[in-house]
């Protein structure tokens, strides 16, 4: 199967091997598994399934959230540990 990549000018290398329209040439990452390619839609799996280099990067701004609440949190349990102790 000819993958239909975008780059059209290397269709002779343009092997797709399991047909999901991307071959190894056009980025796609995993050409073993079909649901794994540029175009695939991220899902939380421990793999990288549209091959932008990062896993689960779908999770990453409700982490960002939940770290940044806790940074607050943490910030002001440290001014109310630490205001009494500059008070002495
Ligand atoms: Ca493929
Ligand atoms: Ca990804
Ligand atoms: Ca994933």
């Amino acid at each position: 199967m000819v993958a239909t990549c975008e780059d059209e000018t290397n269709t002779e290398t343009c092997v797709d091997s399991d047909g999901d329209g991307w071959s190894v040439d056009c980025n796609d990452c995993n050409d073993a598994d079909p649901t794994v390619n540029p175009g695939a839609a991220e899902i939380c799996n421990g793999a990288d399934d549209n091959c932008n280099g990062t896993i689960d990067e779908v999770l990453m701004p409700m982490q960002m959230v939940l770290q940044s609440a806790a940074e607050i949190v943490m910030m002001q349990m440290q001014r109310l540990i630490l205001q009494p102790q500059k008070l002495c």
